[in-house]
This record gives C-alpha cells, structure tokens and sequence, in this order.
C-alpha cells in the first residue's frame, strides 16, 4: 500500500520546494516561470492520484501547459472525470499542498487523506499531457513521480493540446462511450461528424472552404495536422506558425485578440479567412481584412452568437422546444449581448472569468453556449436535450424535421463538449458558415461591435484587488470603482472594469465606446486611477 512516509521522502529527495512564493490554483491551475515548478508538479502528480482514489479509480488528468502565457512559463491544471475542471472544492487543498514547506508536506497530505477519506489501497490513474514548451518533458516527469509514488497507473499521452486531453479523460472513464480514447479517435469522431453534415448540404455558393491558420508554433500546429489530412478534397487548412518561431510570441489568439491586428509575419490577404490558436489550443478568433485594408477580428462573442443561431434555427426546424443559453462574462462587447437580447432573444448570463465558471453556469441550461471573448468556449448538451433530439430523430412523422434531428445529433459530435477546443470550434464555425453558405464577412455583418480596448497595469501586489458583480465592480482598492465611474460618465456608451489576471502577474482593464479613440482614452484614464490608486509598478500602459 502507498504511504504517506514514502511519498514524503521522494518530495524532499527528488522534487523539494524551491521557492518561497505563494502560488495560487488560479483561473486555469497553477502557472509560473517554470524553473519555480517542479515540486509543484510532483505534488499535483500526487494530488491527482489522490483524487482518483477518491472517486474509486476513475482517471484524472493533468495537463501541463501556461497556455498563452510566454514560453518561459509553465503550468498545470487537473480534470476531472468527464473532462470538466477539476471540483472547486478541491483548489484550496491544491493550494495548501502546493505552498505547503517540504516538513509540513506529510501533514497537510495526510489532512487530505483524511478530509475525503481517501482509501489508499483503492486503485488511481492519471492521464498526462503536456504542450510543446522546453521545459514540458522534465515536468512531465515529476507528475510520473508524484503519481507512482501512491502506486497510481499513468497514461501518458505525450505532446497533446488541452482540450484533447479533457477528451481522452472523459473517453477513458465512460469506457469510451463519448468517443475512442486515442488521438486517431478524436479525430475520427469529429471528421465523420462533419462528413456527415457536409454531405446533406448540397453546393454552396459564397462560402469558401478555405483556412490559414496561426497556431501560435504551439501545439495545435502538429494535432491540426492530424486531421487537416482527413478534410484534404473538401476543406482547405492551411497552417502557419507550426513550431518555426518562438511559442506565443507575436502571434496566437491572445496577440490577436488583445492588439486587434493579425500575427506577425503573416500578410492577411483581402478577403481570405483566417483563425488562431493559442499555445495549447484551447482558444480560437477569426479575422479578416477588408477592401479597404481595414481588419475586423470575429472573436468568442461573434464564434457564441454565430453557433447560437444556427442552432436557434435548427431547433425550430426539428419542431423542438429546448431552452438555449449564452453565457458570457464581463468582456463580453456590449453589442453582443444587445444583440443576443434582442435580435437572438435568448437568455444571456454574466459570471467570472475562467472556463470553470462558464462551463458551470452553461450547466443550468437544456443547451448551453458559452464563450469568453477571448475565445475560449464550447457548447453543452443537457441528457434532457439530448434524448429529445435523439426521440425526434426516432419518432418525428415529419421527414424534414427527422433530417434535422439528424444533423443536430450529428452536430453533438462535432462538438467537445469537455471544454473549449481550437479544433473542434474551427470545424463546427466552417459548418455553419457552410450551412448558412456564408463568407467570413457575411458573418461579421450580424452586429458591429463597440470598439474597445484592452490594456494590463503591473501593480505592487496585485492580490488587494477585489471585485463583485461577476468582476464588474472593483471592491478594493478603495476608491478605484468611484475614479472609474466617473471616467465612464465621459464617454458616450462607456464601459469599462478592472480586476486582477488569474494567470498572469497583472491586473487587466477593459474599456469600451462608440469610436476607437474613445475606448483608448477611457482604457488609458482607468490604467493611469489603477496605478495611482494601486500601486503601480513600471511604466504606465500605452497603446
Ligand atoms: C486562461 C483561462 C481563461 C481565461 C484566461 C485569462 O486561459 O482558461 O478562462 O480567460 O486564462 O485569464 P486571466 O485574465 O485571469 O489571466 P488560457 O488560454 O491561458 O488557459
């Protein structure tokens, strides 16, 4: 049987603490610069076991990764059984066992062990990836560590993206029910699917089935490939940034989304679609640049109102009633959700970011988009609306609502219902676009964004800050809510927040109004109150 002695004695010999930092089970695990990691992945390595024990042997996933984050950092994040972030409840220990010192490791293990009752002669697995950073490897080693020290089964799956590896956790414990948990799998279930659409469609006119696409020289690049093979006669991919440059930098969704222009080296031609992925592939926007050389970026809000209108209609043709949600968060662009009120007219919520909390919220609905502007997002399918679909397909009398049944339950294959996945995403926006036979700027028509602008304030010690109203009102520092508002006040539709990165050492403002040059000067007037009222560091932001 393991023992706690012993899982102690490899910490301290092998993967000591070598920092006095305090990390936090932040927005998406733990990151940081990766040579401070080490005993942190150790221990995860050993908590992940743990928590299969706790949930009597079904596997748990470790993904290491630091996402967009530059290349010099690293991280790591647990999943849980279906391939969903790993249960709330549990970050706090992950952070007391990650900050604990190398003499208090046993105890706090052992206040674990005890606390959920953990039967350490119950079987545990841990399926493992990693991105493509150096420093991958060596921490992919010290999660081995730490989950065979309390003799679990590691399934290492090597360099695979995020959401691929939620899949293979959600494959593997519903003894591959949701799929074949193998990368061949994957990318079978999700090319059949949209075979299988695509063939129902007929010939399209204005949609072109042609792609580039920046994977950030991460990840995504290789696994893309994979499958780009199998769309070679009837969807174009074409990838850039496969690995050839440094990961993250100057490119990827997060470069484009935040600087709202396309990656560096990649000349965007009038007219011609592209998309990028972060690091590990877990975000996608969509851009393209205009006759008059103009750029317009399609980002999480236009990827969640596209998907929600397709499947609005979809529904409607099945003759189903199924309750459809959108769930955004604060960066959301106000136009969107004006337009998800008014014109989709289906219910919007507003929670923190970060994929767990979407993902939960999408939860409370029968059909749940939910997206970050950022990109990140997916769509979740209820049991409820999944046997109605299934029923209609069965039952349905009438032949046209039969074949729509069919292709909405086709359409769930397509779909990585575990989290948001590059990939998948990329393939189920070229079906709509297909179904709707739409080019990318019949796509972007739907509603026109406020412009906006997004800037980061480096601060002293960014852990003062707090926020409420799902981060839209900024409690602490005292006085910053009141700077901001009335900063606001200024300009015409004005809106803007600030609360503290979850990955990064930075606090984040967002700020959007009717005209470019506004948004810049309300985001510089709400960076210039954070860093006078906050304790700036550095130099202030500038566009
Ligand atoms: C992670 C989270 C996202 C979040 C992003 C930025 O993304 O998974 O939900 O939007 O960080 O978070 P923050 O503003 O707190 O730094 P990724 O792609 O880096 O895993």
């Amino acid at each position: 049987m393991a023992n706690l002695t012993t899982v102690t004695r490899i910490s301290q010999e092998k993967h000591p603490r070598n920092i006095s930092k305090h990390l936090n089970y932040g927005t998406a695990g733990f990151r940081s610069r990766a040579t401070e990691l080490d005993h942190i992945l150790y221990r995860m390595g050993v908590l992940a076991a743990l928590r299969s024990k706790s949930k009597d042997g079904d596997t748990i996933g470790v993904m290491i990764t630091a996402s967009h984050n530059p290349e010099e950092d690293n991280g790591v994040k647990l999943i849980d059984p279906l391939g969903e972030m790993l249960e709330s409840s549990w970050e706090k220990h992950a952070t007391c066992l990650a900050n604990a010192g190398d003499e208090e490791f046993q105890v706090v293990l052992s206040e674990i062990v005890e606390t959920f009752k953990i039967d350490m002669n119950c079987k545990s697995s841990v399926a493992i990836g990693m991105d493509t950073r150096a420093s991958s490897p060596g921490l992919n080693t010290a999660v081995v560590d730490g989950v065979k020290s309390v003799d679990g089964l590691c399934f290492d799956y090597g360099t695979i993206t995020t959401p691929q590896l939620h899949y293979m956790v959600r494959c593997i414990n519903t003894r591959n029910a949701y799929g074949m948990a193998t990368i061949e799998g994957y990318c079978n279930k999700l090319s059949k699917a949209l075979k299988n659409i695509w063939q129902n469609q007929g010939e399209r006119k204005v949609y072109k089935p042609h792609i580039i696409v920046d994977c950030a020289n991460g990840v995504g690049a290789k696994r893309l490939k994979d499958i780009a093979e199998r769309f070679d006669k009837i969807l174009s991919i074409e990838i850039r940034n496969a690995g050839e440059g440094k990961l993250n930098y100057r490119c990827g969704a997060d470069y484009v989304k935040v600087n709202q222009r396309g990656p560096e080296g990649i000349d965007c031609i009038e007219g011609q679609k592209y998309a990028s992925f972060d690091g590990d592939a877990d975000r996608i926007v969509f851009y393209y640049t205009d006759k008059d050389n103009i750029f317009h970026l399609l980002d999480g809000d236009k990827v969640a109102t596209l998907i929600a209108s397709y499947l609005i209609g979809l529904i409607r043709k099945c003759g189903l009633e199924l309750n459809l949600g959108i769930v955004q968060t604060a960066y959301a662009n106000g136009n969107s959700t004006a337009y998800i009120q008014d014109e989709l007219k289906v219910p919007v919520a507003c929670v923190c970011t970060g994929v767990k909390h979407l993902h939960r919220k999408a939860l409370e609905f029968e059909i749940g988009v939910y997206f970050e502007a950022n990109g990140h997002g997916t769509i979740l399918f209820s049991d409820s609306a999944l046997s109605k679909i299934e029923s209609s397909c069965s039952s349905s009398s009438n032949e046209s609502e039969k074949l729509s049944a069919n292709e909405l339950r086709t359409f769930v294959d397509l779909v990585n219902q575990t989290v948001g996945d590059s990939i998948s995403d990329m393939l189920i926006v070229e079906t709509i676009l297909r179904d709707k036979d739409w080019d990318v700027a019949d796509w972007d028509k739907s509603y026109r964004n406020l412009a906006n602008r997004l800037l980061v304030v480096k601060v002293n010690d960014r852990s003062v800050f707090e926020t409420t109203n799902a981060e839209r009102t900024v409690i602490k520092p005292t006085g910053l809510q009141k700077a901001i508002d009335d900063h606001v006040k200024l300009f015409p539709n004005g809106r803007s927040f600030v609360r503290p990165s979850g990955t990064e050492d930075v606090v984040r403002i967002y700020a959007e109004s009717d005209t470019q040059e506004n948004a810049d000067q309300l985001a510089l007037a709400v960076a210039k109150s954070t860093y006078d009222l906050a304790g700036g560091t550095g130099n202030l932001p500038t566009l």
